[in-house]
């Protein structure tokens, strides 16, 4: 039985979202946006509450493999918007056209349940590099978050062997391929972009490459801070919030950042979820519901804002 006081396979996750089709065949429909290097089928699903509903949200999980409190946040704010009793979650799940992504990285995501805990990349193996296998991180794949098409290689990632190796070329990962058609399958009505990673607290927007404002940093710094404070309210989680060259550090290549510069999309976060470090990615299974409560909260504000709906 799925449940969110444990962490799941890829397997189960799928199987969940699978379960979805049958038990809300109106409402949710399954997306295969490709597949991993291994021939994975990337799995998400489309959900519609309300067939007037036009503005497209997209959620991001998993793009890192060690990161696991990020599949259990997409799969636990989809649960919510599909159970839950409180109008404010229905009024803000009928308000969009949802595509949930909750492991985008499911190659990476296997080997840390069964080989290496901490592997962050994807599986595929550069041509003429001879990375070690057990590394905890580094080592084989190339990092899923350094391979999109904007600013690609500017700050870091040229070491192949390196955490954040950003691959031979943008768009190298057929990963990242995938999650590239699916944004430009929707790119029109995307006005939400929102990708889940762990840790640090924090809630991020464009850009990695420079510290200058993106054209709407007033709008996007003025929505992540009150999201973050209505997160914080939940049950005291800190958070801070500001663009990624400035609050994390300068890196390139992220899904967020070629989603901003190629699309235009209005709203674009990325949110590091908890902790601050004490079990970091190792984050207990016990804390995965107040985080996915907490992060619903925060994602609710988002929503509200942009269609000031409060
Ligand atoms: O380095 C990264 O890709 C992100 N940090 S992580 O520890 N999760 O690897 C930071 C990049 C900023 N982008 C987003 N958080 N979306
Ligand atoms: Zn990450």
């Amino acid at each position: 039985e799925f449940n969110w006081t444990s962490y799941h396979t890829y397997e189960q996750i799928v199987g969940w979202l699978e379960s979805l089709t049958q038990t809300y065949p109106e409402k949710v429909t399954k997306v295969v946006l490709g597949k991993s290097h291994y021939g994975v089928d990337i799995v998400g699903v489309k959900l519609v509450l309300n067939p007037n509903a036009t503005r497209v949200a997209i959620v991001e999980g998993g793009i890192h493999a060690r990161e696991w409190i990020a599949p259990a946040t997409v799969t636990y704010i989809l649960n919510a918007f599909l159970t839950s009793g409180l109008e404010r979650v229905r009024n803000v799940a009928e308000s969009m056209i949802w595509y949930f992504v909750p492991s985008l990285n499911p190659d990476g995501y296997n080997r840390t349940f069964h080989e290496d805990r901490l592997h962050r990349k994807n599986l595929q193996v550069v041509n003429g590099s001879n990375c070690s296998y057990f590394t905890g991180g580094n080592g084989i794949g190339t990092d899923l978050n350094r391979n999109f098409d904007y600013m690609w290689i500017e700050a870091d990632g040229e070491s192949p062997c390196s955490v954040a190796y950003a691959g031979p070329e943008p768009f190298s990962a057929p990963e990242t391929r995938a999650m590239k058609a699916l944004v430009e399958q929707v790119s029109d009505s995307l006005d939400l972009y929102i990708c889940f990673h762990s840790f640090g607290q924090l809630v991020l927007f464009p850009y990695g490459h420079t510290t200058d404002p993106v054209d709407n940093y007033y709008e996007q710094y003025a929505i992540a801070r009150m999201a973050a404070d209505e997160l914080e309210a939940y049950n005291g989680t800190e958070y801070f919030v500001g663009n990624i060259a400035e609050i994390i550090y300068v890196a390139t290549g992220g899904s967020l950042d070629w989603v901003k510069a190629t699309h235009g999309t209005r709203l674009t976060y990325g949110f590091e979820l908890r902790d601050q470090g004490q079990y970091g990615f190792l984050l207990p299974p016990d804390q995965i519901i107040d985080t996915g409560e907490e992060t619903l909260n925060a994602v609710m504000v988002l929503v509200e804002q942009l269609f000031r709906l409060d």
